[in-house]
């Protein structure tokens, strides 16, 4: 096992990893930018070191910097947590190449999954169900696409294969408007992403966002870890997840994991990574993977009692995983509410001083924040401080801890968006189960 680890994030996540290391005994290195040096993290590490000032271009994202600390501090890993360099190809292969282990998979899967042409040829190849589309980047003669478009059969949907998470799509409702939509999502993605490829899949108008958690080892074991429900979403931004989803059945359950498990098998996948699919009459249809652990990963640790973070460490110290598919039995029902530091109306970012914090607890409850009374949310970065989770016996359990939780958590000196959590957990279409992608956009009136 690993002696020491290189938290390379900030926050909540680089706090859960700071913990998950504390508890196998291994030593942890914060590094934090300027305005960082008070995160709860920083000040719990063992060894801490300042990377750059605030903008994450010259800190959390500054290659040479994150590595440099590593060296500096002899550490033998790098947790790159979430956002950030998390799934940066050639981050993870400069770690490799330094000498250090990155806690993630190779640097040629997270290339692969982050070209959306490539990553849905692998799954389509790994007998994972995909939307019927394009099955590869659209070529120029515009006869060719209009013919192919007739085919699937509109709507359509144009998207980048730089982009994902929301970047670079145009949905095309009739011929007269494919030329130019895309002609503009090529020129977009060219500026966006350095690469105009793009590709087509049939338009889905109301389907809910389900993920499927896998963990992989170098022994060519993969096992999956059950759904999560990520539909209630705003502007590409997840609100509140639960874990298992609302109406999927185990068989349901077990036949679209354990494709997901195998293609990982079959692609050489180690590490932790979700599957991400739309799910439409009864049908899962893959659209990105991502390569990293997840900001919802607590209510698939709730319902599995499994440690995503301390398995990664397994894993990418060379350990065999700790549970066989058999080990995996999905009981319960955890619901994750992301507290952010903004405007419940307007979503405006608001940063500040905490000037009082209390957290709820109870049963079945679980905070995941790096808050304290005085802390400073500095204005440079995600706006997400916490995550507030509630696991009960089943559904119902959890949404009334949840509801009861978000009555006893207290954060003054900023705004917070817990107003909009205790909208959406009395909401009856929540409570119903089941929402789509749209749901909350359209009760927020956008
Ligand atoms: C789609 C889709 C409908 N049909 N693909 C948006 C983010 C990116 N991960 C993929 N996205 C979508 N792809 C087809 N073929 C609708 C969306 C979509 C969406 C997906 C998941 C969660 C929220 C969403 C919000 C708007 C659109």
């Amino acid at each position: 096992m690993f002696k020491k680890i290189v938290i390379a994030n900030r926050g909540e996540i680089a706090l859960r990893i700071l913990r998950a290391c504390r508890e196998m005994g291994i030593k942890t290195v914060a590094i934090h930018s300027e305005a960082d040096k008070d995160l709860k993290h920083v000040l719990l590490a063992d060894e801490s070191v300042c990377i750059g000032p605030n903008p994450s271009t010259e800190s959390y994202l500054n290659i040479p910097a994150v590595i440099s600390a590593a060296e500096v501090t002899d550490a033998e890993a790098i947790h790159p947590g979430y956002g950030f360099l998390s799934e940066n190809a050639d981050f993870a292969e400069r770690v490799e190449q330094s000498g250090f282990t990155f806690i993630g998979p190779r640097s040629e899967s997270i290339r692969m999954m982050g070209d959306k042409v490539s990553a849905i040829a692998a799954m389509k190849k790994a007998n994972v169900p995909c939307v019927p589309g394009s099955d590869g980047e659209l070529g120029e003669d515009i006869h060719v696409n209009l013919e192919m478009a007739q085919k699937i059969g509109y709507p359509l949907i144009i998207k980048a294969s730089g982009g994902g998470g929301g970047r670079g799509m145009r949905v095309v409702r009739n011929e007269e408007n494919l030329a130019e939509s895309i002609a503009m999502t090529k020129a977009e993605a060219a500026a966006a992403f350095g690469n105009d490829s793009v590709y087509m899949e049939k338009y889905l108008e109301n389907p809910r966002h389900i993920e499927i958690q896998v963990i992989a080892d170098e022994h060519g074991h993969a096992i999956h870890l059950g759904e999560r429900d990520c539909s209630m979403q705003r502007r590409h931004q997840k609100v509140l997840e639960e874990a298992p989803a609302p109406g999927i059945t185990e068989k349901m359950r077990a036949d679209i994991g354990n494709r997901c498990a195998q293609a990982c098998m079959t692609m050489g996948y180690h590490g932790a990574g979700t599957f991400e699919f739309l799910y439409e009459n009864g049908e899962f249809y893959f659209i990105e993977m991502n390569t990293r652990l997840q900001v919802e990963h607590p209510v698939t640790e709730l319902v599995t009692g499994i440690d995503l973070v301390r398995e990664q460490i397994c894993v990418a110290a060379g350990l065999p995983l700790s549970y066989k598919q058999e080990d995996v039995v999905i009981s319960g029902h955890a619901i994750e509410c992301r507290i952010n530091a903004e405007d419940p109306k307007n979503f405006m970012p608001s940063p500040g001083t905490i000037t009082f914090y209390h957290m709820p607890g109870g049963p079945g409850i679980r905070v995941d924040s790096h808050l304290y009374n005085g802390y400073k949310v500095p204005p440079y970065y995600d706006s997400m401080i916490g995550k507030l989770i509630a696991y009960g016996n089943q559904r119902d359990i959890s949404i009334a801890r949840m509801c009861t939780a978000l009555d006893e958590m207290i954060i003054q000196g900023i705004k917070t968006n817990i107003p909009l959590h205790k909208d959406i957990v009395q909401d009856p279409a929540f409570i119903e189960g089941g929402s789509n992608i749209h749901y909350l956009e359209k009760k927020l009136g956008l």
